[in-house]
């Protein structure tokens, strides 16, 4: 019999064997001892059984239930809401992982391009690839963004996203933004032949993504940056299995810090924004970094990347550690998260004394420096751009931030 076990962190809790079995009962039968013979015999292949329960610190007891494949469908909003629905709500416990049978990961599609697919789409494949965010851009028009883009591109950034709060709007309309940007990115590539990518919002009625996402692809998109936590992981998971639509999908972690942020409640990140999206078919996860202005504590932010990245059925996704990076945090990003990651700054490129231009060649910069087994402050010597970067920003020196 196929069983989904989920593991849990559960707090000030007295008795953790007892609280797991009425978890594995409460959340499947109900009731058992005083159940009649004839309706265990019928109830069996639904019960939920406890795998283990022992107090692994002084208040935290760790917790494990197998569930019946039996009981759900293959769907994670019948997963999510039968290992983590109601429970979610009864005191302080926290969802740790969940472990799929084969047989149920086969629902699930992972990415539709991966590492893979994007390497091969950019044609990058011996470094981290490098990825920058519109800034400044609500209540801009078209020109502004139009110019942002160039600047971006000429600058060898490899994927342009958009902000994730720039919605539809009178002045930048996602289609207008669709066209120039083709148009742009492919007079780049002709007098550069560097290949840079734009990520649109999909944004809108959720009835609406659908449809919209089929016209962003056939009018140019390359990919879509999709709020998954503000939609819900299935909408992911649709955007992703239809064919018409055919494009990369980038997951922005907006609303996952009210899910994922605490120690005693919610979700782990490694599960949410490492597992689940990756089942669900992101093909890029962004997360705060462990050392820029939103940062998440390194073994979580290592923990999203492992289960991005590890061995699955499905294509491997790129782990997009984000938020106040600068190309001075390049030789921490490449040693904690490996070549095959995304390196992406809004706010250290545009930020550049020298503009977008010169804040994308000194990332590129830094990274060809850290390949080659350079310091960034040798490389600087060459490279005025780095240079400015590095006189603007610094270099943490790792012991500073860990
Ligand atoms: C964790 C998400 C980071 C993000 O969306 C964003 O806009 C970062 O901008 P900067 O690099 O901090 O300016």
């Amino acid at each position: 019999m196929s069983e989904l076990v989920a593991t849990y962190h559960v707090r000030d809790e007295k008795n953790p064997e007892k609280k797991a079995e009425e978890i594995a009962l409460g959340l499947t039968v109900g009731s058992w001892t005083s159940l009649p013979a004839l309706e265990k015999e019928q109830l069996k292949k639904h019960k939920g059984r406890v795998v283990s329960a022992e107090q692994i610190s002084e208040n935290i007891a760790k917790i494990s239930i197998a569930y019946p494949a039996a009981n759900f469908s293959a769907d994670l909003p019948a997963i999510i809401t039968t290992v983590f629905g109601k429970l979610s709500l009864d005191g302080k416990i926290r969802l740790l992982d969940l472990e799929f049978s084969e047989e149920l990961k086969s629902y699930f599609p992972g990415p539709r391009l991966g590492i893979e697919g994007l390497r091969e789409k950019l044609n990058v494949h011996r470094r981290p690839l490098l990825m920058s965010i519109f800034k400044g851009v609500i209540g801009k028009e078209l020109d502004f963004l139009s110019s942002q883009l160039k600047e971006q591109a000429l600058g060898g950034i490899d994927i342009v996203k958009d902000d994730e709060i720039l919605f539809e709007n009178p002045l930048t309309p996602s289609g207008k933004r669709i066209q120039a940007g083709r148009r742009i990115l492919d007079e780049v590539f002709s007098e550069t032949g560097h290949r840079t990518l734009y990520a649109v919002n999909l944004t809108g009625r959720t009835s609406e993504l659908r449809g919209k996402a089929k016209r962003f692809a056939e009018a140019g998109a390359d990919a879509l940056l999709v709020n998954v936590f503000s939609y819900g992981l299935d909408v992911l998971q649709e955007l992703r299995e239809d064919d018409n639509i055919g494009l990369p999908i980038m997951a922005h972690p907006a609303f996952s810090g009210a899910i994922a942020s605490s120690s005693v409640y919610g979700v782990s990140h490694s599960l949410l924004l490492g597992k689940l999206l990756r089942y669900a078919g992101a093909d890029l996860s962004l997360f705060p970094s462990p050392y820029g202005s939103v940062a998440l504590e390194r073994e979580r932010a290592l923990g999203i990347a492992k289960e991005l990245t590890k061995d699955e059925p499905y294509k491997k996704a790129f782990p997009v550690p984000s938020a106040g990076i600068h190309p001075g945090l390049v030789p921490l990003l490449i040693s904690d998260f490996g070549i095959d990651s995304v390196i992406n700054a809004g706010g250290g490129v545009h930020g550049h004394p020298r503009g977008a231009a010169a804040g994308g060649k000194a990332f590129r910069q830094a990274i060809e420096a850290v390949l080659a087994g350079h310091s960034l402050s040798s490389s600087a010597a060459y490279h005025p751009e780095l240079q400015e970067a590095l006189e603007l920003w610094g270099a943490p020196q790792e012991e500073a931030l860990r």
